[in-house]
């Protein structure tokens, strides 16, 4: 099964966007399997955001997602890592269109509220940076026939 990671970023939790987010990944019906709230290392931090290690930006990147607590999730379902990337919205939250997280609760693309991976093999990489195997659940939810 597809899996996703995702990162609500310490504007996200400093905010009060948790429970708001996790429930629009929720009620979309995508299974939550992995949630931890964390103090990032800059070595992870580091790791991380490594393809933006040339940019001007890393530094104050780094900065940032190291200066508060990041909630840290792992979102299975069919094709959730493309899903979760409609429902997070573009990166600048300027541009991020109205009814995704980003376009609804943000204005700054430096303060963008929430990661998502954008590629399943970026889901791979990260969720095996961010969790060990056993901090995830296999999980089915119950759903109603009708609902299967
Ligand atoms: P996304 O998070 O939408 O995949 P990326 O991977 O291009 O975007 O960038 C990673 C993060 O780097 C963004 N979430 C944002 O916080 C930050 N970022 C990207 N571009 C800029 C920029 N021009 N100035 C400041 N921060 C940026």
């Amino acid at each position: 099964m597809e899996r996703t990671f995702l990162a609500i970023k310490p504007d996200g939790v400093q905010r009060g966007l948790v429970g708001e987010i996790i429930r629009r990944f929720e009620v979309k019906g995508f299974t939550l399997v992995g949630l931890k709230l964390i103090h990032v290392s800059r070595e992870l931090a580091e790791r991380h955001y490594d393809v933006h290690r040339e940019k001007p930006f890393f530094a104050g990147l780094v900065e940032f997602i190291t200066s508060g607590p990041v909630v840290a999730m792992v979102w299975e379902g069919d094709g959730v890592v493309a899903s979760a990337r409609k429902i997070i919205g573009a990166t600048n939250p300027l541009t991020a269109e109205p009814g995704t997280l980003r376009g609804d609760y943000g204005i700054s693309i430096g303060r963008n509220i929430i990661h998502g991976s954008d590629a399943i093999e970026t889901a791979q990489r990260e969720i095996a940076l961010w969790f060990k195997e056993e901090e995830l659940a296999s999980w089915q939810p119950c759903l109603a026939p009708w609902l299967a």
